[in-house]
């Protein structure tokens, strides 16, 4: 497959796929999102964890408004253009690491967050940008920084559209971890590497239950943990894990 917009490169088990438009912070225009959401649609087989991050200075400044007239009809545009996107990076069969190498600003904040972890370079930013041009959050935001961060934090964050450092977003729940510049590649590749070569189907399965427990009591999700557990106990990582347990040596999980 060929991009325009993003970079998509994989190497020993490891997608990593870059916004690619520095010149506008990686803003997202309509074939941006099309190939974001192909991307994580049809990963490679050998794929077993994705790192998405932004090419320049920017992780990604939300919708590019050089291409969002006043009378667009955003509706018609969040439910067919980022709702796929969002969920192609919800639902990815792999576990998805947002890395922000600076701000993620309006809908980019709002993808950054829609992954299993972010993990931020200090410099970087979260901006709720959206009311400084007359918006509401979208892209997911009005469901995600709540859970994530707390009612009044998101609210804050909302209605003020003021960035929230990297360092703050990690202290409030908002983000997995902050890590000074100098040790943010590494530090990403490290996470990257560490759940490449982890139990990919219990991966996936622990992504299920946290997002179902949003709506479930306890019972349907007792429930729903007996499910997901009697599929991982007949699993082959099951076996690896325990034999290496017994054999006191690191597992070689298979992801199946
Ligand atoms: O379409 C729909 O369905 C509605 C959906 C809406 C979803 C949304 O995301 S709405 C929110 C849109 N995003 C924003 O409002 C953020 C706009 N950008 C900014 O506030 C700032 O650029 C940043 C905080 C992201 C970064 O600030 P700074 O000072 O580091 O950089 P800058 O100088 O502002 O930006 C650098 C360049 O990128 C600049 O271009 P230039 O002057 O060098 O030619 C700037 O215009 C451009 N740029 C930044 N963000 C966008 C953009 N161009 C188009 N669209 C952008 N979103």
């Amino acid at each position: 497959m060929t991009f325009q917009t993003i970079l998509f490169t994989v190497a020993d088990g490891i997608a990593t796929l870059t916004l690619n438009r520095p010149q506008v912070m990686n803003a997202l225009n309509a074939q941006m999102r099309t190939e974001i959401t192909a991307a994580l649609t049809d990963l490679p087989e050998t794929v077993r964890c994705v790192v998405m991050t932004g090419a320049g200075r920017g992780f990604c400044s939300g919708q590019d408004l050089t291409d969002a007239p006043a009378d667009a009809d955003f509706e018609r545009v969040l439910r067919d253009e980022y709702e796929p996107m969002l969920r192609a990076v919800i639902g990815c069969r792999v576990p998805v690491i947002a890395a922000l190498n600076g701000v993620a600003a309006g809908a980019g904040a709002n993808l950054a967050l829609s992954a299993d972890l972010v993990i931020a370079a200090e410099s970087a930013s979260i901006l709720q940008a959206f009311t400084r041009i007359g918006l509401i959050p979208d892209a997911g935001g009005t469901w995600l920084v709540p859970r994530l961060a707390g009612h009044a934090r998101a609210m804050g964050m909302m209605l003020l559209a003021e960035p929230v450092s990297a360092r703050q977003a990690a202290d409030w729940g908002l983000i997995w971890e902050a890590l000074p510049d100098d040790l943010f590649t590494e530090g990403v590749a490290r996470r990257a590497r560490q759940l490449a070569a982890g139990p990919t189907s219990a991966y996936l399965a622990i992504r299920r239950a946290l997002a179902e427990s949003g709506q479930n009591g306890i019972e349907a999700q007792l429930a729903l943990e007996a499910e997901l557990q009697g599929v991982a106990g007949r699993s082959a990582d099951f076996r690896e894990g325990v034999a290496a347990f017994l054999e006191k040596r690191p597992a070689r999980f298979s992801g199946r």
